[in-house]
């Protein structure tokens, strides 16, 4: 079995902790005034590290619950063990186990597995993006006011910041000219819907590289774009992100508030 193949039943074996957690009442403890973790966030990124450290060994593993900062390693496998926590403490099903790896700013090979829903994508960089073994394309829809747009509110929103207003800013000049948001509460799997075309564009500011990593190569390799809020090549330090179908990128990109401008 190559090495992807064994990642995948990783991966798999992961969500039946997931599962099982999903299945009972759980304590969440906060990392911030929004922001929870669980001790299912710490148990599946614990197992997911030791079962892929010696699998891809010349990686450096960034994991949300376990990275210290710092600069990001240019060979990286960055893992969101519950991508959708607060869904997943509130019993709403849109969550995922996100492993992405990365080396010199290019995505390699991505898995975005729901346990709950049973939705496992998977991609490897130039060979396709796939849900349970379905191959997936972005939806053909060339204009913005047709398009359902995917997105999300930072953790920070209660601050009533620079990125709260570029949430509210975005929103107001944005929601006339669309048919409508989807706010589902975890951005691998948001990723995904688009490159499945449940969605045809996605953005969202103060993400970590965790929650997108994954979802950038599946949306990438489903004929999807990236990019940061100036249109240029998204780096996962970069603090916008905006996806979509390709066909409406600019539309989306040119219907976003500048940042910074309360
Ligand atoms: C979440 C993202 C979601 C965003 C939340 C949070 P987490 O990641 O997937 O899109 O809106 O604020 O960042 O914290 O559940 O891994």
């Amino acid at each position: 079995m190559n090495r992807f193949e064994e990642l995948k039943k990783i991966v798999k074996e992961a969500g039946v902790i997931v599962k099982n957690g999903y299945a009972k009442t759980v304590d969440a403890d906060k990392k911030s005034a929004t922001e929870l973790v669980t001790k299912y966030d710490k148990e599946v990124e614990e197992f997911l590290i030791g079962q892929i450290a010696p699998l891809y060994s010349e990686y450096k593993i960034v994991g949300e619950e376990s990275f210290k900062g710092g600069k990001l390693p240019e060979r990286a496998i960055f893992i969101d063990p519950i991508d959708g926590t607060t869904n997943f403490v509130h019993k709403f099903p849109h969550l995922g186990i996100s492993v992405g790896i990365w080396s010199s700013g290019e995505a390699e090979e991505a898995i975005v597995y729901n346990p709950i829903l049973e939705e496992f994508f998977y991609a490897q960089k130039g060979q396709g993006a796939f849900c349970n073994e379905q191959r997936l394309y972005v939806a053909d829809e060339e204009n913005l006011q047709n398009s359902i747009i995917a997105t999300g509110f930072p953790y920070v929103k209660h601050e009533m910041g620079a990125e709260y207003w570029w949430v509210i800013n975005s929103m107001q000049k944005l929601l006339p000219k669309i048919r409508d948001i989807r706010r589902l509460g975890a951005a691998a799997v948001d990723l995904c819907y688009l490159a499945q075309g449940k969605v045809n564009g996605f953005y969202e500011v103060n993400l970590q590289p965790w929650d997108v990593a994954a979802g950038i190569l599946i949306v990438q390799e489903a004929g999807g774009v990236v990019s940061n809020l100036s249109g240029g090549k998204y780096s996962l330090e970069d603090n916008i992100i905006v996806a979509s179908n390709g066909e409406i990128q600019s539309q989306l990109l040119n219907n976003l508030a500048e940042f910074g401008n309360d």
